[in-house]
């Protein structure tokens, strides 16, 4: 019998993190009496007097904000990393182990407009996000090993706030998930002596069976060992290492495909869509990367409407992630969809 992916449960294999995820694509059919996420409110007053992040308000640790007309980058006032804390740690007990962490969290606000998202905004306007995040990475990667810049977008996600705002955390020591990658790619590199993501680029480029949307430097697909329903990968086409190594001209390229990428995703299910996602650029150490390829992961939790999301339990948990939709099944609906927004029809 003949494999067909579209029927037969099968593994796939993602060579980043070195992981293989379950396909069960026949049960897509299966019925659905869970739980249904309340549907988002998304009317939003251009500037509310209550948030945190709006221009010239005060946030909650006392804080005045500047009456930003762009973007503003601030510490985040609790923030999950600390500058100061002394580098220790301890194998004493292979039980018991710990290292301290040293790093920064900062805030940034993508827009002084509380009512808008990535999607609803300019190219120019999306530019000027991709010039801060690339300023962020070459300012605290002096002083850090790993910058992560990401955005939690939607209740849903744990974003505490829609006014639309980004994160990065920085700190002294390589992450569990740049960490697998680090692995999967030296490996890859070791063995074929070419870079994992340019070669993926090349081959989806070719198939096309995963392309969601590309320009002439860039290409967002469905990764082949995507795990959540809709996971996209964003790619350069050129080999990257990190954000600031971007030309203006592919910094202009990435803002109009994050925009097309980025409405469609709002016009899968008329909602302006949920998810986290963030950037693997190589690390901003001394160390010589020549595997690593810059990318963005985004991984949404909805499944099949506005309301129903995906859950990571019960088989996720305490065996491997599992989908039953396709990646090719995925990307083709993402494919069709509409490049006009949906608010703006
Ligand atoms: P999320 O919405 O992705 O949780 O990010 C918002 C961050 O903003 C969060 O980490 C910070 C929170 O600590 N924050 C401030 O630093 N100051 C504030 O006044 C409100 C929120
Ligand atoms: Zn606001």
């Amino acid at each position: 019998m003949e494999f067909d992916p579209a029927n037969h449960p099968h593994r796939r294999f993602n060579p980043l993190t070195q992981e293989w995820i379950l396909v069960s694509p026949h049960r897509t059919k299966r019925p659905w009496q869970g739980k249904q996420e309340d549907a988002p409110i998304d009317k939003r007053p251009e500037y509310d007097p209550a948030c945190y992040l709006c221009s010239g308000n005060t946030r909650a640790g006392g804080a005045v904000n500047p009456k930003y007309t762009s973007t503003f980058v601030f510490d985040n006032d609790f923030g999950a990393l600390l500058k100061d804390t002394p580098l220790l740690s301890s194998q004493d007990s292979p039980l018991l182990r710990f290292e301290t962490q040293c790093g920064t969290s900062r805030v940034i606000c993508f827009s002084p407009r509380h009512d808008l998202t990535l999607p609803e905004m300019s190219v120019e306007e999306i530019q000027n996000v991709v010039n801060v995040w690339a300023d962020q990475v070459v300012e605290l990667g002096k002083d850090y090993k790993w910058v992560q810049v990401f955005e939690n977008k939607g209740a849903i996600m744990g974003c505490s706030n829609p006014h639309p705002h980004g994160q990065i955390w920085a700190g002294s020591s390589m992450p569990n998930e740049a960490f697998k990658e680090e692995q999967g790619r030296k490996n890859y590199f070791d063995e074929h002596g070419t870079v994992l993501l340019t070669d993926y680029a090349a081959l989806e480029t070719k198939q096309q069976e995963r392309v969601v949307a590309e320009n002439d430097d860039w290409l967002v697909v469905v990764p082949y060992w995507a795990t959540w329903p809709f996971e996209t990968l964003l790619l350069p086409r050129r080999h990257v290492l990190r954000l600031p190594d971007l030309n203006d001209n592919e910094r202009k390229s990435l803002a109009e495909i994050l925009k097309l990428h980025l409405t469609k995703y709002d016009n899968l299910f008329e909602v302006s869509f949920p998810y986290s996602m963030g950037w693997h650029g190589a690390p901003t150490d001394d160390g010589d990367y020549p595997h690593w390829q810059l990318h963005a992961h985004f991984y949404p939790p909805l499944l099949r409407s506005a309301t129903v999301k995906k859950f990571m339990v019960g088989y996720e948990m305490m065996s491997e992630s599992q989908r039953d939709i396709t990646a090719e099944q995925a990307a083709e609906r993402l494919k069709q969809l509409s490049d006009i927004h949906f608010k703006a029809r």
